[in-house]
């Protein structure tokens, strides 16, 4: 839809979270925007839900049964974020609405980040950061050595795009790269484990990179740990449910694995403080896809499927459930 429509021929739609003004600018010019009413005013939300025909949101937006319910006008939900785990996507399609999303465009930016994560927990970077802005390199001279990453065992949970990606760049380290998924990938040379455990009994770095929700929950456990190890570290920059998290934090405690670095947590922005303080620990603010360029290429793809829902084109990349 291009921008300038008159108001009165503009579709109305409902903000589920905080979208960046490179997206809400264009919806702006399209459409009657709700920015978050259903939050910030549910009077005034009621009064507009009979008209509201789309919803805008990001990867980590709700979209639940209760909120599709009261929307008898809604025709798409478009998630900017490949993750649509908490969309109701039963409940839509029940009623004939679509869901889309924004695979493909982020895969390198997420690859990146897990590679620098990594990076980052077993070179200790962050720390390393510190210890000389904190004077301990003058004070206390060399810090002691560290992990090194080129050459070692890689195991990837979860070898979908992003997975595919992270395993690429992983080869240019010299890593050795094995995995699990659901199915074995014919034609990749990668050892395939049929389990979260058993791949990571084989490995020194466990990437984790599914989707989250119920198919996934806590995939990665308390045994998961164990069989990673003393010397293994654990990188998740998939969904904070995926990890069990107080596993985590204990086998942190307890030495059980040497170190984890993430990017997602089961309660966010609120992760679990006993990680804070972890020394062994690399903590980032789910920020994966976060640079300007990709966000903007995820932003023109969310725009897109809703221009193209309304154009009545074909929609460009609707969720697998709703093709
Ligand atoms: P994708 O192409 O659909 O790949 C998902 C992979 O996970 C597939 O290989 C799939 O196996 C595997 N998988 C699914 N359920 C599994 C299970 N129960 N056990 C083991 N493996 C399982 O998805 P993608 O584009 O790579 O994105 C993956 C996820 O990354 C997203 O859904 C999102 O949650 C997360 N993400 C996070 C950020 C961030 O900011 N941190 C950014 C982008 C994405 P099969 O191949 O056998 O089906
Ligand atoms: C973003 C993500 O945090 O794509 C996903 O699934 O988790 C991230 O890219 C989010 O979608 C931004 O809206």
């Amino acid at each position: 839809m291009s921008a300038g429509v008159p108001l009165l021929s503009r579709p109305h739609l409902l903000t589920v979270s905080t979208l960046p003004s490179f997206l809400l600018e264009p919806l702006n010019a399209a459409y009657v925007v709700h920015d978050r009413l259903h939050e910030t005013d549910p009077a005034a939300f009621a009064k507009v839900a009979a008209d509201i025909r789309a919803i805008a949101g990001g990867g980590e937006s709700q979209v639940p049964r209760s909120l599709i319910e009261q929307l008898p006008a809604l025709e798409i939900i478009s998630i900017m974020g490949v993750g649509y785990d908490r969309v109701d996507v039963a409940a839509a399609k029940e009623r004939g609405i679509s869901v889309t999303h924004t695979p493909g465009v982020l895969n390198d930016e997420v690859a990146d980040l897990a590679i620098g994560l990594m990076l980052s927990v077993a070179r200790r970077i962050p720390q390393a950061d510190q210890y000389v802005r904190t004077g301990r390199w003058g004070r206390e001279g060399a810090m002691p050595l560290t992990r090194k990453v080129s050459g070692a065992r890689l195991g990837i949970v979860g070898l979908g795009r992003i997975g595919q990606a992270i395993a690429t760049r992983a080869q240019a380290f010299g890593m050795s790269i094995a995995y699990t998924a659901r199915s074995q990938k014919p034609g990749l040379a990668h050892s395939f484990f049929p389990t979260a455990a058993a791949l990571a009994a084989q490995v020194d770095f466990l990437i984790v990179i599914t989707p989250g929700g119920e198919g996934t929950r806590h995939l990665i456990n308390a045994d998961v740990l164990k069989a990673l190890g003393p010397e293994g570290y654990l990188i998740n920059v998939a969904r904070g449910s995926v990890v069990d998290e107080e596993a985590l934090v204990e086998a942190l405690q307890k030495g059980v694995i040497a170190g984890a670095a993430l990017d997602v947590f089961a309660k966010e922005p609120h992760p679990a403080t006993a990680l804070w303080s972890m020394d062994q620990v690399v903590l980032t603010p789910h920020i994966a896809s976060a640079t300007r360029q990709t966000r903007q290429a995820m932003a023109d793809l969310a725009a897109g499927n809703l221009s193209a829902h309304f154009e009545g084109k074909p929609l460009l990349s609707p969720v697998p459930e709703c093709q």
